[in-house]
């Protein structure tokens, strides 16, 4: 069967009105975390410059800690399900982040320039930015200034340690390096199902002694703990199995 002319013709325009709304802008970005596991979902998501990422709990106990962060964003804390984070990119660059309990759970954030509005057919190089207009000197503050934030603080990069770790008399002892929150994660031994109690504690520089008993019934337990600091840094997980006795 052969189209009318007519009819060609406005299959053809449709076509090119599809081809030219094609160029989808990126979006406001969400990620599900601990969806299917230990994973951020999906792992890497592109923003435009200005937007935001929001990151959903949907299971476990994570947390969004930056490894490669040109724009210097803020770590989410350790949630869990239903909890959610947002962080709005200001900077272009490619941002990756990794969830400091779980080795291999990671993600990007690629916070790429909005589209221009209106792509010009030539672009012509860019002219030198003007100088800066003359009437730009700093206006008179009324009021007192804010004071500047008392001597920036140094930046903790240094993750605290865990040593000596061990478990007498129904408690964990241990020491460590630094004021820190520590994450216990602990499962049955030898119980099929994947049950994972988890629990957030307190602990202070130095030696550690913190009873188990009001929290794990007992039995046998394979048991991970994580110290995480005020920063952020999270120490490497110290492993050991232990027995709760009656
Ligand atoms: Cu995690």
């Amino acid at each position: 069967m052969r189209l009318s002319p007519c009819l060609s013709l406005a299959l053809a325009s449709g076509l090119a009105s599809a081809v030219l709304a094609a160029p989808a802008a990126a979006a406001p970005a969400d990620v599900n975390v601990g969806q299917g596991g230990d994973k951020f979902a999906p792992p890497d998501v592109t923003v435009n410059v200005g937007d935001a990422v929001t990151w959903h709990w949907v299971g476990g106990t994570h947390n969004v800690h930056w490894t490669s962060n040109p724009g210097g964003v803020k770590d989410s804390p350790f949630q869990s399900k239903g909890a959610t984070f947002s962080q709005t990119f200001a900077t272009t660059g490619t941002y990756s982040y990794v969830c400091t309990a779980h080795s291999g759970m990671k993600g990007t954030v690629t916070v790429v320039d909005a589209p221009a509005p209106a792509p010009a057919p030539a672009p012509a190089p860019a002219p030198a930015p003007d100088p800066a207009p003359a009437d730009s000197t700093p206006q008179p503050v009324s009021g007192p200034e804010p004071a500047p934030s008392t001597s920036s603080p140094a930046v903790d990069a240094a993750a605290p340690t865990l040593g000596r770790v061990a478990f007498r008399r129904s408690a964990l002892r241990l020491r460590l390096s630094e004021d820190a929150k520590l994450v216990v994660r602990y499962a049955r031994v030898g119980k099929r199902a994947h049950a994972v109690g988890r629990r957030t504690l307190r602990a202070h520089k130095g030696l550690n002694t913190i009873s188990v008993r009001r929290w794990m019934h007992p039995g046998r337990y394979r048991v991970s703990i994580v110290a995480v600091d005020a920063a952020g840094n999270a120490s490497q997980p110290a492993r050991l199995k232990l027995t709760v006795r009656r």
